[in-house]
């Protein structure tokens, strides 16, 4: 009888933890999944960034050409990343989802024809498509340019170290983006900057036992060649220079 109650009792106290740590990671969704993160990638040394390092090596085909589908899982593994800014990156990440499944999309309905990257391009040159703002060149143009931001974002990050988060937000932002804003976009883009996390307390949840300054500097040197391809290609299109209202 008094061994029913033990276990009665465990089981609803066992429960009410559940509950409370349900609570807790709906209330804070950063600090459990990162100590989950840390956890379960401890033992190899991983960092934040090592998906997308791993997953850029399978990019280029055999004849250096950029792939669809894994260059668009790369760009999809930075999600997470700019998760931790919270608030402040919030419209760039969601411009970025929109751009990625616009593009992925298109690839899905035939992965042999859109097999590589260019393909989605050079099908909407053919039909005289391409300088539609619904297009997947325009959506691989404003994808490659917000890539561009978060490489110079990263590069900052480690190579000024001294600089705060929105000291290295904006100077990224003016390297890349900002020139191909109009001004209601460049001005929300100052507005939501302001919202970024305190730079230590970012490093901190996206700390890891791997060195992630190392991480950020591996995937920013292999990541902005390819962007360069991208827009080498585009330029040699004539569709490099769209510009946002
Ligand atoms: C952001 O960078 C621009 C140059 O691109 C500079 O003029 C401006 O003062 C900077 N703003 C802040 C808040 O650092
Ligand atoms: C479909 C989609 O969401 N496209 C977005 C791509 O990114 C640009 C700028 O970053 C946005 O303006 C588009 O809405």
């Amino acid at each position: 009888m008094k061994k029913i109650v033990v276990i009665y009792f465990s089981l609803i106290s066992a429960v009410y933890v559940c509950i409370y740590v349900i609570q807790l990671s709906n209330l804070h969704p950063h600090p459990f999944p990162s100590i989950i993160h840390i956890i379960t990638t401890s033992d190899m040394e991983e960092t934040v960034f090592t998906p997308a390092i791993e997953g850029m090596k399978k990019i280029k085909s055999d004849h250096d050409e950029i792939m669809t589908k894994p260059f668009l899982d790369v760009c999809k593994m930075l999600l997470p990343i700019l998760d931790k800014f919270g608030a402040a990156m919030a419209v760039v990440k969601s411009d970025i989802s929109g751009n990625i499944s616009r593009l992925d999309s298109k690839y899905t309905g035939n992965p042999t024809r859109f097999n590589y990257l260019y393909a989605l391009v050079q099908a909407e040159v053919e039909t005289k498509t391409a300088k539609s703002s619904s297009s997947c060149t325009n959506g691989l143009l404003w994808l490659t340019r917000a890539m561009d931001f978060l490489v110079e974002l990263f590069r900052n990050l480690y190579q000024h170290q001294d600089w705060s988060m929105q000291q290295a937000c904006n100077d990224s932002y003016g390297k890349t983006l900002k020139k191909w804003h109009g001004w209601i976009a460049s001005s929300s883009f100052t507005v939501a900057i302001k919202l970024v996390p305190d730079k230590k307390k970012f490093m901190e949840v996206i700390a890891s036992k791997g060195d992630v300054y190392a991480d950020m500097d591996k995937f920013c040197t292999s990541f902005s060649p390819l962007l360069a391809q991208i827009h080498k290609f585009l330029h040699s299109c004539g569709l490099d220079s769209m510009k946002a209202a």
